[in-house]
């Protein structure tokens, strides 16, 4: 596979390679980093590349599929990888059932770099984006096709996390629940070609009695969350390669809907991909080939060289002249992101990390990601 050119990668002599390895095999992980930081490559020269050349990419929600073959039930089914039976199952029976393979593909992050291999939901970067509610529990069926043997950083053997929404310990995606056709981590008891994510979909405190005419708190409301691989060991460079994605979640306060009549609703530029548009920024190492690389012994992060925002270098974005909502994300793997309005545009920033406040939408000319 080529998304890592040899040139780019710590050069070392078989000496330093040696010493590397019985300094891993004895001591671990604190003398690996020690030990890795002095034979680091110096950082490469990528190609040149001309900015605002290549639109963003704003994908349309996922779509559903009336039901899964075979179809989804509390116990895995054979083929799906052994996880523990889904929690409250029959108390949150899903509505909505989706398909999505994670597969290597073919992607091009700017015009003047090759196009070339990397990993995706659905072959996606940033894969599909989720659209969903409070109150309506899914299921989503991942498939893993990766290819089995893969050179280069990462791991074809991922499993997929759902960061902050709260889903019981069987469908969170767990560093050890990761799975292929053959492998398959630590908390499974079998391999299997895909795993079914049980989302109930409901907020926090749910089961406290306060609650319960709200099934839960709606102050605890998250509506922007993202998804990714969550590999024990090889999270960082399995999102690198591409295992990322949004998944937004309504409820009648932040309704999705600009038009709504509702008193109580937000109103916020609606429409998923169209005047409501989530934005996936990482930076990225290209090598002078203009391939991605990775140094999977950097352990203390990677900063990039060019920075991409829904797998594209400096991409633009044509608007019409109304209001628009944009959902920050700053999928890393390392890098502080502090974004500036220039020149300083009318802006409310509505929610910091997950939730839009009802109450406390300020002006901002700058957010920062603490
Ligand atoms: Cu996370």
């Amino acid at each position: 596979m080529s998304t890592s050119n040899p040139a780019s990668l710590p050069k070392l002599s078989r000496r330093q390679s040696l010493q590397l390895g019985a300094a891993t095999t004895a001591v671990g992980l604190l003398a690996t980093q020690e030990l890795v930081t002095p034979v680091q490559a110096k950082d490469p020269e990528p190609p040149k590349t001309t900015p605002f050349v290549v639109p963003l990419p704003v994908y349309p929600p996922k779509q559903t599929v009336s039901a899964l073959t075979p179809p989804a039930g509390q116990y895995a089914e054979s083929g799906e990888c052994g996880r523990a039976p889904h929690q409250r199952w029959a108390e949150f029976l899903p509505q909505k059932f989706y398909n999505l393979n994670v597969r290597q593909a073919q992607h091009s992050f700017h015009p003047e770099l090759p196009t070339q291999t990397v990993w995706g939901f659905d072959g996606l970067v940033p894969g599909p984006t989720f659209v969903e509610r409070y109150g309506v529990p899914i299921v989503v069926r991942i498939y893993n096709d990766l290819p089995a043997n893969t050179v280069g950083f990462g791991s074809p053997e991922m499993t997929t996390h759902l960061h902050n929404l709260h889903t019981a310990s069987e469908s969170d995606g767990f560093a050890g629940d990761y799975y292929s056709r053959t492998k398959y981590g630590p908390t499974l008891t079998a391999p299997g070609a895909y795993v079914d994510h049980h989302y109930p979909n409901c907020y926090a405190g749910y089961d406290d009695p306060r609650y319960h005419a709200t099934n839960g708190d709606p102050r605890e409301a998250l509506g922007t969350l993202w998804y990714h691989d969550h590999r024990v060991d090889f999270t960082a460079p399995n999102i690198y390669r591409g295992l990322v994605g949004y998944y937004l979640l309504f409820d009648d306060i932040d309704s999705g809907n600009e038009l709504d009549t509702n008193p109580k609703a937000l109103r916020l530029p609606s429409g998923v991909g169209k005047y409501d548009i989530p934005l996936v920024f990482d930076d990225k190492v290209f090598d002078s080939s203009g391939y991605l690389a990775f140094d999977q012994f950097a352990t203390k992060g990677i900063l990039g060289n060019k920075v991409c925002i829904n797998g594209k270098v400096q991409p633009f974005f044509k608007v019409e002249r109304r209001k628009y909502r944009f959902r920050l994300l700053d999928a890393g793997p390392s890098a502080f992101t502090s974004f500036t309005w220039s020149p300083a545009a009318a802006a409310a920033a509505v929610a910091a990390l997950t939730g839009a406040s009802p109450t406390l939408p300020t002006t901002a000319t700058c957010c920062r990601r603490p």
